[in-house]
């Protein structure tokens, strides 16, 4: 996929505040500091549209962008951070779940875990809740560059063990490792629906 252009659309704290319009959107999801941020941003060779950052949390909103005039990437707020307040934890994951649930435009659910670690429970439980609902997803493994190419080997293994029956795509956005792959999921995506 060539990106032309990439932009900023918003940051919506509230449903009401969604994009209009029919435009497809593939959600990313994954644990506070997994690297959603860095995965949007690697994906389409811009450093800083999404925000990145060493404090997990960063990514409060869910935060939209569209591509090519065409479809959008929406950045969901990490889950399973510790340290969030009881209350705002509680109103990111309805957010989220809110989002997952009930957006018409969503297409394709990219699953982001850290390579290095076994998928936590929560992990796991957002996995289950996606091929519940019958959500068409992808999982990306990423930090892929920490690993040596044994261990990475083993690590997909495990991770595979754990979420069978998905396609799981190991992915550096460090060394952009694994951008061909997703891109080529993703165009997937956006050309079955084009018909
Ligand atoms: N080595 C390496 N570091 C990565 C990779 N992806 C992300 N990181 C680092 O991991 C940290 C978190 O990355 P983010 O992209 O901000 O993570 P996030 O999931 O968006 O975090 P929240 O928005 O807080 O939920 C940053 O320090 C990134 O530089 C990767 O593929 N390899
Ligand atoms: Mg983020």
């Amino acid at each position: 996929m060539k990106v032309n252009t990439a932009d900023f659309v918003k940051s919506a704290f509230e449903e009401r505040h969604w994009p209009r319009g029919s435009r497809p959107e593939i959600a990313f999801l994954g644990r506070s500091n997994v690297g959603k941020s860095s995965l949007i941003n690697s994906l389409l060779g811009r450093k800083k549209l999404a925000r990145t950052s060493n404090t997990p949390g960063r990514t409060q909103s869910i935060n939209f962008f569209l591509i090519n005039e065409a479809f959008c990437f929406v950045d969901l707020p990490g889950y399973g951070y510790a340290k969030v307040p009881k209350k705002i934890k509680a109103g990111w994951g309805k957010m989220a779940e809110d989002y997952l649930a009930n957006r018409r435009q969503l297409v394709l659910s990219i699953q982001i875990v850290d390579v290095r670690h076994r998928p936590s429970i929560l992990d796991l439980e957002l996995y289950d809740w996606l091929s519940y609902h019958h959500k068409k997803s992808l999982v990306v493994a990423t930090k892929a560059d920490k690993l040596s190419n044994n261990k990475l080997r083993n690590s997909l293994k495990i991770v595979a063990e754990c979420m069978p029956g998905s396609t799981i795509l190991p992915y550096s956005s460090v060394t952009g490792k694994g951008k061909e792959e997703v891109w080529h999921e993703i165009g997937n995506v956006l050309n079955s629906r084009n018909g």
